[in-house]
């Protein structure tokens, strides 16, 4: 693929590297999305699934589903998205990976840097006494897991509709987005907030911003460019491109 000039420009002198990652970057190992026609809410409802309500009204219901996500995810295997990232890591000196993803993929994968905005579905906590646990399962019985420690419910570590993120990752990935001067915004709708403001963030404070996406999106217009491309297949084209600018300067 012939990159802009723009674009090869901004890779050659990048210093500090941000990008945020959507359900898009975990499609290709075999991880469903959440929009679009084969999207996870085509089949199931947010309102019934993703949000704390929700989760007090059927506890067992949203249990089931996270548990076969759950499955899902421990199933596939990082794909060449979450592999180029890695390596781009290595190539620059300031580099952070925020993902609304909670399939653990990109750490898998071996990025060191990450930024989990949406939590991560391995891990779980009581709601009542907000132990931390590793890998709960559904019972035999399907009745949803309860705290070893104080008997209450335990809910996934991901955050639903209406929650607040984890004060300190998202003031990390605010802080990222200010300072880097490339911004890749790669496989995510750009409609959850406040997640979506990030690249907005980044171009304001004068960073290149570039979007790499399967389709258009509502950031595409506010972007320097869109790459419309599997990200499996864009990424190692930018690493082998970044690779190219960087042994150039040296
Ligand atoms: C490919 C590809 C390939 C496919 N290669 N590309 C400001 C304005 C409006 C609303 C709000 C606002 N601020 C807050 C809100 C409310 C709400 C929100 O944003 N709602 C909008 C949807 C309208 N936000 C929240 O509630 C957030 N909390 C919050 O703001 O707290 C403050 C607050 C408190 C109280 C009241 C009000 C505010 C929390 C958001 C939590 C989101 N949670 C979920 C579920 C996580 C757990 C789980 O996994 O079960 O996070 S929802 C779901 O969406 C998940 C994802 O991380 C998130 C984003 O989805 P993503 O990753 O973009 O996936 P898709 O499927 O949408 O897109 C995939 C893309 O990939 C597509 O574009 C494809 O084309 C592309 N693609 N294959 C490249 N191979």
């Amino acid at each position: 693929m012939n990159f802009s000039q723009k674009l090869r420009a901004a890779l050659s002198r990048a210093q500090s590297i941000c990008v945020l990652t959507g359900a898009g970057v975990s499609a290709e190992s075999g991880v469903p999305t959440f929009r679009g026609a084969e999207g996870l809410w085509q089949k199931f409802k947010p309102e019934e699934l993703a949000n704390f309500d929700a989760f007090i009204a059927n506890p067992e219901l949203v249990w089931e589903w996270y548990s076969y996500r759950k499955q899902v995810m421990k199933n596939v295997q990082p794909n060449p998205a979450h592999k180029a990232l890695v390596e781009i890591e290595q190539l620059v000196r300031d580099f952070t990976l925020v993902t609304q993803n909670v399939d653990n993929l990109h750490a898998r994968a071996g990025s060191k840097n990450i930024l989990e905005l949406h939590g991560n579905i391995e891990r779980s906590y009581c709601i009542e006494c907000r132990t931390f646990t590793d890998d709960v399962e559904l019972s035999a019985d399907h009745k949803a897991p309860r705290c070893n420690t104080c008997g209450g419910l335990v809910r996934p570590d991901v955050v639903w509709f209406g929650e607040l993120l984890p004060m300190d990752i998202h003031q990390q990935a605010v802080k990222a987005a200010e300072r880097c001067d490339l911004f890749l915004c790669i496989g995510t709708s750009a409609v959850v907030y406040p997640a979506a403001a990030l690249p907005l963030t980044a171009r304001e404070r004068g960073a290149y911003l570039v979007e790499i996406n399967q389709e258009n999106t509502d950031l595409s217009l506010r972007t320097h460019e869109t790459i419309l491309g599997k990200a499996g297949e864009i990424l190692p084209q930018i690493v082998h491109e970044l690779q190219s600018v960087k042994e150039r300067a040296s």
